[in-house]
């Protein structure tokens, strides 16, 4: 018991709040009550809703930049082909208008993803630095099916990512509130293998897949087994939810209904990230996220147990993991270059 995987939060490899260390760490810890409550609250429910964290002057910053990143005919010169391309790709969906990675045109965008008070919360919450690593944009309601986040994103080891959703307005029951189920992130991660399903070379076998996976999840909210929740709240509040809660945007009530929001996504340090439902963990190949910080404007490293990693060959999308510092392999092959930052999914 010596150990210091034993004694610190954060050093296993396993979410504080899951760990079955948790409660004894909580107890020796200098937290105050009110923090050990929100811990204690977050590993329970899976989520985390707060008031009073975000500025209204930065909320309204945002809503003037958006004016401009909503705009179909807005043009950004000087950004990268591919960056426009990631701007403008959610702006031409019929359904679901967002947009992502607005960081790139608006520092509002950017400063609310970094947020210190949000930082310092999550934190604690997983007693590891947290990573922004993409922000979505909403006009309107999402009305995206239920599902769990670490389908897309997820880290080895397991679950060091979360979302963080921000009320950009006063939001109604007729705008397509957000939808959540308490308790589901108890559920196990369910990857590929679990649904008898492969990630192939081509990008198509992607939504198939994904098709599976939200077939799985629609059966469990079928059997009544978790209580839904909508989340009605006013301007700026903040929702937290864990990688594996299941959430979604329920529909519209009334059409054109506003629903401004902003949802940013965060990885965690000292672990690898992958695209589950591009990959074949099972048996190691993984389609590997090009992570980049949006707070330090920094690339991010697959790390595990404080040893980098780097991703040698390639089967079409996919790609194995080696140490870096491991001369034993070092012949497999040399690593792919990696791509332009933000261009994870
Ligand atoms: O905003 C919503 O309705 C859901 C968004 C979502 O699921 C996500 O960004 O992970
Ligand atoms: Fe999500």
């Amino acid at each position: 018991m010596d150990s210091p995987l034993f004694h610190g939060p954060g050093q296993l490899g396993i979410p504080w709040v899951d760990s079955p260390l948790f409660e004894s760490q909580l107890a020796t810890s200098s937290a105050s009550d009110a923090q050990k409550d929100l811990a204690r609250r977050f590993g329970r429910d899976g989520y985390l809703v707060l008031d009073g964290l975000i500025e209204p002057d930065l909320i309204d910053e945002i809503l003037e930049d958006s004016k401009r990143f909503y705009d179909p005919r807005a043009e950004f010169d000087d950004l990268p082909p591919q960056v426009v391309t990631l701007l403008k790709q959610g702006l031409e969906q019929a359904h679901s208008c967002r947009v992502q990675d607005a960081w790139w045109v608006s520092d509002a965008v950017k400063r609310l993803a970094a947020h210190p008070r949000v930082m310092e919360t999550l934190r604690f919450l997983y007693q590891r630095e947290p990573i922004p690593f993409q922000t979505l944009s909403f006009p309107v309601g999402s009305e995206q099916e239920i599902h769990a986040d670490t389908i897309h994103f997820d880290s080895l080891p397991s679950s060091f990512m979360c979302g963080v959703w921000v009320a950009l307005q006063d939001i109604e029951a007729d705008q397509g509130p957000v939808i959540y189920y308490p308790g589901s992130q108890k559920l196990p991660v369910v990857r590929l293998e679990h649904l008898n399903q492969w990630a192939e070379d081509r990008s198509v076998a992607a939504g198939h897949n994904y098709d599976r996976f939200v077939e799985y999840v629609q059966a469990i909210v079928d059997t009544g087994a978790f209580e839904a929740k909508r989340l009605i709240v006013p301007k700026g509040t903040v929702l937290i939810w864990s990688a594996n809660l299941l959430h979604g945007g329920s529909p519209i009530d009334t059409p054109d209904a506003p629903r401004h929001s902003q949802v940013t996504h965060y990885f965690f340090d000292g672990c690898a990230y992958t695209a589950p439902v591009l990959s074949n963990l099972m048996i190691g190949e993984a389609f590997l996220r090009n992570v980049w910080d949006i707070g330090l404007q920094r690339h991010v490293p697959h790390v595990i147990g404080g040893r980098t990693l780097e991703p040698v060959g390639e089967y079409g999308r996919l790609q194995r993991l080696r140490l870096a510092d491991s001369p034993a392999i070092q012949d497999v092959g040399a690593a792919p270059e990696l791509g332009a930052p933000g261009m994870g999914m």
